[in-house]
């Protein structure tokens, strides 16, 4: 199953016809750019590419008004003066004598794309459009945007596909109003966005697209803000509010269909934006988002307006949307205290409507005379504010070249147990240097030959893998702790990198093992144990791992952003059978830990656990985890003692913070 790239050149056919500052940046060279760079780079032909269409007036209807819709279909034949004038009734938006038609264009895109991914035809896609969509209201044009295509794109899933729940993702960094009017009272559609705010100094400057704007009614809990009060945010803000707050949220609503507001000014170098993420944080975005809805992800351009940084940033969201394991991000040195407070407030308002959320900090000064003081602060900076240099003459490394395995998945098996199809059996002629290394590290087990043939095998694998040769691997043994023991004290020593160790299940933690930050080690599993350092840590779990809700909560809250931070260059993940884990979370886990070490992973089963080896080849080789079903509230015992673990854990692990160190 592949991925749809949607694009026509029609799209770039209308431009900015008069001066007017506020508009020069929306350009026709954001699409062509764009999709040179998809082409140079080999991506656009390994996508389908769909072929674009025309919205009809029933599709644009689903969400405008049909009085704006008569007003726009009249500007094809307005002149200069009269579009000009029509133009003026807007904020920040332009009309042209071809815009109307692309702007059917751009909606009919992002349908074309929803078609294709919920028919089968494609796994997910992206939509290269202009206009962009997002500001756009029932009646009104407003920031670049005509017609609201992803709003268009969820009433329309629901509507023509039955989709019952659709996850917006509005990564543009501007809040797209237009789509949080669309679905305020709407629980069928969770909406989030993150944007530039500033204290509503910013534009579009309203109170509307603040932290406790949650929806309304029915809706009430389905619309998530989480306003940038700073500009500068980085990759560790961003991948901060994603663990902490969307995707425990995302998981809980279950979505059947994600949509994103894909607008790239939230990247650095951005005129608009002037905030610091690097390109390559799109592709951990997408890839956090890829284990939903059975991977049904569909992608809209909005915004993005360098024209370097925003063609780097839909190749590494495309490049990931294909499957390709995401670089290493870089500079994860934790989120700023602005960042955690929009944090805080944004997971205090939702509390109420998320059990997900339920042991969430309160924030205590959210009240409107806080606020009006931290406004009078920042306009105080602003006024002695020296002149900071343009968002644009900024440089960074342009990100290195994804460059793909010849082996995807590599697997260890017994005689007799057969390989999955598109994985690679592999078996090493016994390496001399190996096995004498391994004799001499465990004289008891290379006394048994099958075992030292499956250990020297282990280790070779995971040479390929530090070479890149082999992207990641499966294997079954006998003994799961030892095999354990082993890979680790090869990688970690011989090779001295850092290896993240996730362990689901009683297993035999290696007691030689070393705290020097070589190794982190994570352990799932229901019993009590110490914990013996930062890089030592013991998740307990009442029910163990068969609580979904508990050890999902866990994995996105804890693991993941211990996993970010730690930065290993090698993921060994094991199980033992007395797990009790489903095969839903367990791939879940599997698929999201390949965000990290460019997707090394090894994972570890022991022999009688033949019947895992098909869901977990499944997830290596990069396909979606299915969806792990309605989750309830996980065990208040164990939200205690999770929060009270991320509590410890945060002087040592930044990423683990939730609130601001001065009000948490
Ligand atoms: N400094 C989208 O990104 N304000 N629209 C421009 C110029 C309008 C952005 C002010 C920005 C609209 C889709
Ligand atoms: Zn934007």
């Amino acid at each position: 199953m592949g991925t749809a790239l949607i694009y026509d050149e029609e799209m770039t056919k209308y431009k900015l016809l008069w001066v007017d500052p506020a508009c020069k940046i929306e350009v026709p060279e954001r699409l062509t750019v764009s999709y040179e760079a998809l082409k140079n780079s080999g991506l656009a032909d390994r996508c389908v590419s769909v072929p674009v269409r025309e919205a009809t007036d029933e599709d644009i209807l689903l969400v405008h008004s049909e009085e704006y819709l008569e007003a726009v279909k009249k500007t094809p034949y307005m002149t200069l003066e009269d579009l000009k004038e029509f133009t003026l009734q807007y904020g920040d938006v332009y009309f042209h004598p071809n815009i109307y038609h692309c702007a059917k264009l751009a909606a009919g895109a992002s349908l074309q794309l929803v078609d294709s991914v919920m028919t089968g035809k494609v796994r997910n896609g992206m939509a290269l459009v202009r206009p962009p969509g997002h500001h756009s209201m029932r009646s009104a044009a407003s920031g670049f945007c005509v017609f609201n295509n992803v709003a268009i794109a969820a009433q329309y899933a629901k509507l023509k596909h039955g989709v019952k729940r659709v996850l917006i993702v509005d990564w543009d960094v501007h809040h797209g109003q237009g789509v949080q009017y669309s679905f305020e009272d709407d629980p069928g559609v969770l909406y989030f966005s993150w944007h530039r705010y500033e204290h509503q100094k910013f534009w579009p400057q309203l109170r509307e697209s603040d932290y406790d704007n949650v929806g309304k009614e029915k809706g009430e809990g389905f619309n998530i803000n989480v306003p940038w009060n700073k500009v500068g945010m980085k990759n560790s803000d961003y991948l901060s509010v994603f663990c902490h707050m969307l995707l425990p949220v995302a998981y809980e609503f279950n979505p059947d269909l994600v949509l994103v507001c894909a607008g790239f000014d939230s990247a650095i170098g951005d005129p608009e934006g002037e905030m610091c993420a690097s390109p390559d944080i799109f592709a951990h975005l997408t890839h956090l988002l890829m284990n939903l809805a059975g991977g049904k992800v569909c992608a809209v351009l909005e915004g993005g307006y360098n024209l370097t940084s925003l063609p780097q940033s839909v190749c590494q969201t495309v490049h990931t949307l294909l499957g390709d394991p995401a670089p290493r991000p870089a500079n994860l040195d934790g989120p700023c205290e602005s960042a955690l407070e929009s944090l805080h407030c944004s997971r205090s308002a939702h509390r109420k409507y998320w059990s997900c959320l339920k042991h969430a900090a309160e924030h205590p000064s959210s009240d409107v005379s806080t606020k009006r003081l931290k406004l009078a602060e920042e306009e105080e900076k602003v006024e002695n504010g020296e002149e900071k240099e343009k968002a644009e003459e900024e440089v960074w490394p342009e990100p290195p070249k994804r460059v793909t395995a010849p082996v995807r998945t590599a697997l260890v098996l017994p005689d007799g147990v057969s390989c999955p199809d598109r994985c690679k059996l592999f078996s090493s002629s016994k390496d001399p240097v190996i096995v004498n290394k391994l004799r001499e590290n465990f004289p008891r087990d290379a006394a048994d030959s099958d075992a030292l043939t499956t250990l020297s095998s282990l280790v070779a694998l995971v040479e390929k893998m530090e070479k890149n040769e082999i992207c990641n691997g499966l294997a079954l043994v006998q003994d799961v702790s030892m095999a354990m023991t082993c890979v680790v004290q090869h990688a970690a020593i011989a090779l001295s990198n850092r290896v993240l160790v996730v362990c689901v299940g009683d297993v035999l933690v290696p007691a030689h093992y070393k705290e020097d930050g070589t190794i982190l080690l994570v352990h799932f599993s229901n019993k009590e144990e110490e914990q013996k350092s930062k890089y030592h840590i013991p998740v307990c779990l009442k029910k163990g791992c068969s609580d979904v809700s508990g050890f999902m909560q866990a994995v996105l809250g804890l693991l993941l952003p211990l996993g970010y931070e730690y930065d290993p260059s090698l993921v060994l993940l094991a199980r033992t059978p007395d797990s009790g884990l489903c095969d839903g979370a367990w791939q879940q886990l599997t698929g999201l830990l390949q965000g990290l070490a460019q997707g090394h992973t090894l994972v570890l089963l022991q022999e009688g656990e033949r019947a895992y080896v098909g869901p977990t080849a499944s997830s290596l080789l990069g396909e979606a985890a299915p969806s792990v079903g309605k989750i309830k509230a996980p065990l208040l015992e164990d939200v205690e003692s999770m929060e009270g673990l991320r509590t410890r854990l945060q002087v040592d692990w930044k990423l683990l913070q939730t609130t601001a160190p001065e009000t948490g």
